[in-house]
């Protein structure tokens, strides 16, 4: 029989306060996992727990900027004595500056690639080797458009997450002998307080060019929701996809698939 239960699991979703995160600890906690999650804010903390709580959900939650090390391995280490050790972890915490790229400061530039690359590399190596004791673990990286694409005025993002793909191929290289699987998630457009600034409406009410542009390119003719992220983590952090290692789930309503709309 197919096995998507995570009974028994305890999964770590980086970045999970609100947004795409916070639906996927969601979906993973009604599958059976006990959930930890991180974000830098005390305020954002706060809400974020009544909104767990609401929908009946004990979540663990740790204020820890996923790009300190030391924070990183002391709030793993918290999650393995109080919960157990982490067997899924899912690298969500992102950020995206848009600025075009000769205008863009380097410490931007840095601190984009600090904190949505070097970040999933901070979290998975704090996993591993509780993974590696245990004989399994799932790492699922929050990867995007940009991992495949580019655009303007997003090169650090695109940059990040370009190298996101490839750190996700390389632990499932070097860490699948010892049953780890590493995945990635390629959300296409998705609504949410990120991707806002793109669908605010214009002063004649209008939409924005760019959320008519996003709709014109998706075949499934809608922005994604952060509930379409929910099927697909969750077979991802299972034992359903044991055999998928290394590989990049894009969940963008077609938008890799699909030329665009030829002009009227
Ligand atoms: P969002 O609405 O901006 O939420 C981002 C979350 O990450 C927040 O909870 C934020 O909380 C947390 N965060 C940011 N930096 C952090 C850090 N250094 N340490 C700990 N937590 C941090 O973003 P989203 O749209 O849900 O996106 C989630 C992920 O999916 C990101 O990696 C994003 O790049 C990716 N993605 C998004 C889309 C999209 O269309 N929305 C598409 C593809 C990929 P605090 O600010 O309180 O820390
Ligand atoms: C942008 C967007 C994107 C999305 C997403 C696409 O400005 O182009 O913010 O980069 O958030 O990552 O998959």
């Amino acid at each position: 029989m197919v096995n998507f239960s995570l009974e028994g699991k305890v999964a770590l979703v980086t970045g999970a306060a609100y947004g795409i995160g916070f639906a996927m600890a969601q979906a993973l906690a009604e599958a059976g996992a006990k959930i930890a999650f991180n974000c830098r804010t005390q305020a954002n903390m706060d809400r974020a727990l009544e909104e767990y709580a609401r929908l009946g959900i004990d979540a663990k939650g740790y204020i820890c900027d996923c790009t300190d090390e030391a924070g990183v391995q002391a709030m793993v280490a918290d999650i393995a004595a109080t919960l157990g050790p982490v067997d899924i972890l899912v690298n969500n915490a992102g950020i995206i500056k848009r600025i075009p790229m000769h205008e863009m400061a380097a410490e931007e530039f840095r601190q984009v690639i600090d904190i949505d690359l070097v970040a999933p590399y901070i979290c998975a190596k704090a996993v591993i080797p509780g993974m590696i004791s245990k004989g399994a673990g799932k790492i699922i990286n929050i990867c995007s458009m940009m991992s495949e694409l580019g655009r303007e005025t997003v090169s650090a993002y695109a940059a990040a997450k370009g190298g996101l793909k490839m750190l996700t191929r390389n632990i499932a290289s070097e860490y699948g002998q010892y049953n780890i699987q590493c995945n990635g998630i390629g959300p296409g457009y998705i609504a949410t307080p990120q991707t806002a600034p793109l669908r605010e409406r214009q002063a004649d009410g209008s939409r924005h060019p760019f959320d008519s542009f996003i709709v014109a390119k998706t075949p499934a003719e809608r922005w994604g929701t952060p509930e379409d992220l929910m099927g697909p983590v969750v077979f991802l952090a299972s034992k359903a996809s044991d055999f998928v290692n290394g590989h990049v789930l894009y969940v963008d309503g077609g938008i890799l698939a699909y030329i665009g709309k030829q002009p009227k």
